[in-house]
């Protein structure tokens, strides 16, 4: 292509870029403190949520992806890094608490529009699970990866392997070594999954989910997050969802595309997302992970529409479409801790 026709075409995305584009730029990505109704009306694509605050600096990593013309999975695996390589993060990626034997051992997949998938589990030493989910989407003929063998192939894409264990992380297992009682910290405590769904401006769906998982769990545990359906889950022609929490009350429910299929049949985000947490607390309210269990979905529709739902209070989330910016909510939930 010349470079005359080059500069046109790039003109020509500049100006479609910045109509969709111009409400999530860096200054709009400051936390708005929440309890803000959450609208039920469509909001202007493209649309990204993510959970928890640290879903805030992916967003705007992904906003800023979209808006040079990357694609939804490209800009997917750009936010999902950034929580990924943030040692203050400490429940994904660099930085992420480990298991019981002091392993940090990482999740992660992610979707497109046409319902391909990549997924890695139990991971270790490789900085950015969720760019070795997207290379097994691309590159390999399956779907999943695990252990060691996800750790080769990750290797042979020329991943580099790199101690994951911080300072402060060692220091958080070490105490918890004196006692060395495994009760999950699910939701609390910072200790959070990252789960992302965008729907561009084309109105197509992506996305993705990277966690370190449950702190301290058994070493070879594999929670929701990697598994299509349960941590994450879209259909093109629907909408798209995604969890954090228990990760194992999730796949029993296989919570993600169950929230899906009940967009399907009509239900907004907000209800999906509710009927599902209900379905979880029915199946749990005497289930020995009851006193701990917390769940939360986000879930956004084809029409731009979006929501999410939690079992107990604490659950928030970032969202970031093309007329309000970049801001977190929080949804409603069931019940509150004490309960
Ligand atoms: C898991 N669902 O491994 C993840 C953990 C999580 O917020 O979401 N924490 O079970």
């Amino acid at each position: 292509m010349s470079s005359r026709r080059k500069f046109i075409k790039k003109a020509a995305l500049g100006s479609v870029a910045l109509s969709a584009f111009s409400a999530c730029g860096a200054q709009a990505a400051e936390a708005i403190s929440a309890n803000k109704t959450i609208p039920l009306k469509p909001v202007k694509k493209p649309v990204i949520i993510s959970t928890w605050n640290h879903g805030l600096a992916a967003n705007e990593a992904a906003w800023n992806a979209l808006k040079i013309g990357d694609s939804g999975i490209s800009a997917i695996e750009t936010g999902l890094k950034i929580s990924e390589a943030d040692p203050k993060v400490r429940s994904v990626g660099y930085g992420g608490l480990p298991d019981r034997e002091g392993k940090v051992t990482l999740d992660a997949c992610i979707m497109d529009q046409n319902s391909d998938c990549g997924s890695v589990s139990f991971l270790q030493d490789i900085k950015h699970p969720i760019s070795v989910a997207r290379k097994v989407l691309e590159e390999t003929p399956h779907v999943m990866l695990t252990g060691k063998g996800a750790q080769d192939f990750a290797l042979a894409q020329g991943f580099k392997k790199e101690n994951l264990l911080t300072a402060e992380s060692e220091k958080a297992w070490k105490n918890w070594l004196e006692k060395s009682k495994y009760q999950p910290v699910i939701n609390i405590e910072n200790h959070d999954t990252i789960s992302m769904l965008i729907i561009d401006a084309d109105g197509n769906l992506s996305g993705g989910c990277t966690t370190s998982g449950a702190a301290w769990k058994m070493h070879g545990r594999v929670g929701d997050s990697p598994i299509i359906g349960a941590g994450l889950f879209l259909d093109n022609e629907v909408g798209g969802a995604a969890a954090t929490g228990l990760g194992e009350a999730v796949i029993r429910t296989a919570g993600s595309a169950m929230v899906v299929e009940l967009m399907r049949q009509g239900k907004s985000p907000n209800e999906a997302c509710k009927i599902i947490v209900e379905r979880i607390y029915n199946k749990h309210k005497n289930h020995k992970d009851m006193p701990y269990l917390q769940v939360g979905f986000i879930a956004v529709n084809k029409q731009g529409e979006y929501g999410g739902y939690s079992l107990r209070g604490g659950f928030n989330f970032a969202i970031c479409d093309g007329e309000n910016g970049n801001r977190m909510e929080k949804p409603d939930f069931k019940m509150t801790w004490k309960d």
